[in-house]
């Protein structure tokens, strides 16, 4: 079962690529998939979601913490 953050900032494909690029380098052997349009990504695999949330910040864009 994927774990999913919104990430707020993404605008287009290009974000799109840089977010599942950024995340799957943060958690090596997951596989990320984005949602553009409801400013998510889900994240399969990924033992720690705190370093993925962390890449993806750093790339550019908002993560907001988990409620
Ligand atoms: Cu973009």
């Amino acid at each position: 079962m994927p774990s999913v953050l919104k990430v707020e900032g993404m605008t287009c494909e290009g974000c799109a690529r840089s977010v599942k690029k950024a995340a799957e380098r943060a958690a090596p052997g997951s596989t990320a998939s984005v949602d553009l349009a409801k400013g998510e990504v889900a994240v399969a695999g990924a033992a720690d979601l705190a370093a993925v949330a962390a890449a993806i910040r750093k790339a550019g864009y908002k993560v907001p913490a988990e409620a």
